[in-house]
């Protein structure tokens, strides 16, 4: 690994025991959590929290010497519908949420995802309920109340299509409105649920350059490659990946983590360890065999761990 750089990976609850965390533990020093750090796992009505397993979560990584990224406090989904429907408002309970979430995990967890996914693909907020009870202004109330309740915690704002000029450039103006009021933004973080063959050497390449004129740090945060077309209900690769396609997966691994690091990524995130447990088994469409991570089912490494191993390597001897 080259020096100072930080591999994660998301992982869910149960994977913090057995085999997996025995990968995690070995190959790794990031953890994202997939789901426990969300609204609707800690905050299932006002007032009462559920931490336990938050907590477990938390101190796995720590246990491991390994960074917990906060994923995350403000996102349009796996929010309970009180927060919305509740008449003693969603302002006083993202409040709450912020203060007693991040305040628990001060000091202990390195950054926070504040805001997940608030815009559309045009560059505009996104028509979200937070946006329809708070205003456009909640973006910078989210920051502002994060900062409050962990200072020395790193803030970062995360989306995913990063890579179409028209998005970015709402992330950009988003991320630059934040640092012209003096409110504390840290990084990006890029959420890279990408193809074989999209997006383009070239624009990631722009992308990172992009988000990197800002002063911030830019994360691929969320990385996975889906091996199957997209809007389609086939389903080719239920008894296993071909050995041509394995290759293009391993290949498209390398120069997807050449590129990030060339261009001074500071942390890749797979979003999800092996192929069994990823959503790309149930996204976009459900129930089918998608094979777009570093280890399969049965938790052998694929060709693309050793493809990956090789590109740090590489960069470690540079
Ligand atoms: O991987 C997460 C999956 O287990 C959840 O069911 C899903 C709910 O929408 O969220 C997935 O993670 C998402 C992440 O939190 C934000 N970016 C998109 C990810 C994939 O949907």
């Amino acid at each position: 690994m080259p020096p100072g750089a930080r591999i994660g990976v998301a992982l869910n609850e149960r994977q913090i025991d057995g085999v997996a965390a025995a990968l995690v533990t070995r190959h790794f020093n990031s953890i994202s959590p997939e789901n426990v750090l969300k609204w609707e796992s800690l905050h299932p009505a006002r007032g009462r929290y559920a931490f336990a397993a938050a907590d477990r979560y938390v101190a796995f990584g720590e246990r491991h010497g390994m960074e917990v990224t906060g994923h995350t406090l403000v996102w349009h989904q796996q929010v309970p519908a009180w927060v919305f429907t509740d008449p003693r408002g969603t302002r006083a309970a993202l409040k709450d949420h912020v203060k007693q979430v991040v305040g628990r995990y001060r000091g202990r967890i390195r950054g926070w995802d504040v805001v997940n996914e608030a815009l559309d693909e045009r560059g505009a907020l996104r028509d979200s309920p937070w946006r329809r009870a708070l205003g456009d202004d909640y973006v910078a109330e989210a920051y502002t109340l994060a900062h409050a309740s962990d200072p020395d915690a790193e803030l970062y704002y995360a989306d995913y299509n990063l890579f179409r000029p028209e998005k970015r450039a709402g992330a950009l103006r988003l991320i630059r409105d934040l640092q012209s009021r003096g409110i504390r933004i840290d990084g990006v973080g890029i959420h890279a649920h990408w193809g074989l063959d999209f997006p383009t050497k070239d624009e990631i390449r722009q992308m990172l350059a992009d988000f990197d004129a800002l002063g911030i740090s830019v994360m691929l945060s969320e990385l996975d490659v889906s091996v199957l077309p997209r809007r389609s209900d086939l389903n080719p690769y239920v008894q296993g990946l071909p050995r041509e396609i394995q290759q293009k997966l391993a290949q498209r691994y390398a120069e997807i983590f050449r590129l990030a690091l060339e261009n001074k990524t500071t942390r890749i995130t797979l979003w999800g360890l092996d192929d069994g447990s990823s959503w790309l088994n149930d996204y976009p469409v459900p129930g089918r065999t998608n094979h777009p991570l570093l280890w399969d089912r049965a938790y052998r490494p694929k060709p693309a761990f050793d493809a990956v191993v090789e590109v740090l390597r590489s960069f470690r001897e540079k």
